[in-house]
């Protein structure tokens, strides 16, 4: 039984590998295929033999790493008006924490933090890109769904920032930090649409029996000018995306109230990309972990040469010296150090970008595993 359940995963293998020769764009891609191509058919006689000392390489290159290191930049897809994530400056610039991410995965791949083409998507636009090929990598505040996963050809990468849906409204309309989800009875909320918060407050609404008016547009300054003119009751969104517009726009002699202080529902936020390239998903997530992993390590943008020449071998491989794991991703091997010289740890992303705006670390779900949140890497080796 499961002899020939190895020998069908094999042929798989195999028909996967002639598969990518056939679309292949580049020429490593074609002639990794040939080679493996070769390995995986010889492999169906003797399916064991990873063990017995032959090699059988698992790389399953999409093209979108040789893609990108053939063009010399990476399309990164982002916000663009999404204050603290990705929030383009009267100057151009790029600014915020998925636009960082989009600095890092850059860094380690073309050894150029600045080698970006930011792409301003809205949400509804958003998904169709990262399928259309238009950008390699989406960071948008963008939560990982088991539909977004499953259904529309896309994969995600490890969470960068653990939100939760929440609401803003008036103090002058009651509204305080303490009020609960049921007091926005009979309101008209706006959203963003194409968004998982549309479909959350009219969810909770339903099963708490309360009437409220859901209105949506298309992007969030749309809402945020709606809820200033007054059309709307109250907005929602990722708790984040509250807090930075709160920082950006609240009107002088008016208080903009965040509730309830608990989020009603789990957005976890983090990178995406096109599904079944796992060369590439490797490249985007370990870019992601090696930013948390020096953040574990203490390791920052100042200290990363002193760690690289120092006794610490996790970060020593991890930033390209002895035992580094870098090459074997079709990286160089100072692809890390490249992303925390340049771009930093995780908490110095977090701090830039995230603190100014009045979002803390300590005590929320992204603070470090061992201090009671969720930012956790799988170990460098
Ligand atoms: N995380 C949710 C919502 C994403 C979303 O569109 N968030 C808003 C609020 S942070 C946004 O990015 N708006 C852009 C802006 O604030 O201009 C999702 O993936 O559906």
């Amino acid at each position: 039984m499961r002899s020939s359940f190895l020998k069908m995963l094999a042929l798989l293998f195999a028909f996967a590998l002639v598969g990518a020769a056939c679309g292949g764009s580049s020429d490593e891609a074609t002639d990794d295929s040939g080679g493996d191509d070769t390995a995986a058919t010889d492999d169906t006689a003797s399916d064991d033999t990873a063990t017995d000392g032959e090699t059988v390489d698992l790389t399953q290159g999409g093209g979108t790493l040789a893609a990108v290191q053939a063009r010399g930049t990476l399309n990164c897809g982002v916000s663009g008006t999404a204050v603290a994530f990705s929030f383009i400056e009267a100057d151009g610039s790029v600014n915020g924490l998925d636009a960082d991410y989009c600095r890092a995965v850059a860094a380690a791949v073309l050894g150029d933090s600045e080698a970006v083409n930011f792409t301003s998507l809205t949400a509804a636009e958003r998904f169709a890109a990262v399928q259309a090929g238009e950008v390699d990598v989406l960071m948008r505040n963008s939560t990982w769904t088991q539909s977004r996963d499953t259904e529309v050809g896309m994969d995600f990468g490890p969470t960068t920032y653990y939100d939760g849906q929440q609401l803003m409204g008036l103090a002058s309309d009651g509204f305080s930090g303490s009020s609960e989800f049921a007091e926005i009875d009979g309101a008209v909320v706006c959203t963003n649409a194409g968004t998982t918060t549309e479909t959350n407050v009219s969810e909770l609404a339903a099963k708490l029996g309360i009437s409220i008016t859901v209105q949506t547009f298309e992007d969030y300054n749309q809402v945020a000018d709606a809820f200033i003119a007054g059309t709307c009751d109250v907005i929602t969104t990722d708790g984040s995306g509250l807090v930075g517009r709160k920082a950006q726009q609240e009107p002088e002699g008016v208080e903009w109230v965040i509730f309830p202080a608990t989020p009603f529902s789990k957005e976890p936020l983090g990178p995406l990309y096109a599904q079944n390239d796992s060369e590439w998903a490797d490249v985007v997530n370990w870019v992601v972990y090696a930013t948390v992993i020096a953040d574990e390590n203490d390791v920052t943008s100042s200290t990363v040469d002193d760690a690289l020449a120092g006794e610490n071998a996790e970060m020593v491989r991890l930033l390209g010296g002895e035992g580094q794991l870098q090459t074997s991703m079709n990286l160089s091997a100072d692809a890390f150090y490249n992303v925390i010289s340049q771009v930093g740890n995780y908490d110095e992303i977090f701090a830039r970008n995230l603190v100014p705006v009045g979002l803390e670390r300590a005590g929320s779900a992204n603070a470090r595993w061992t201090e009671g949140g969720l930012i956790y890497a799988p170990p460098a080796r």
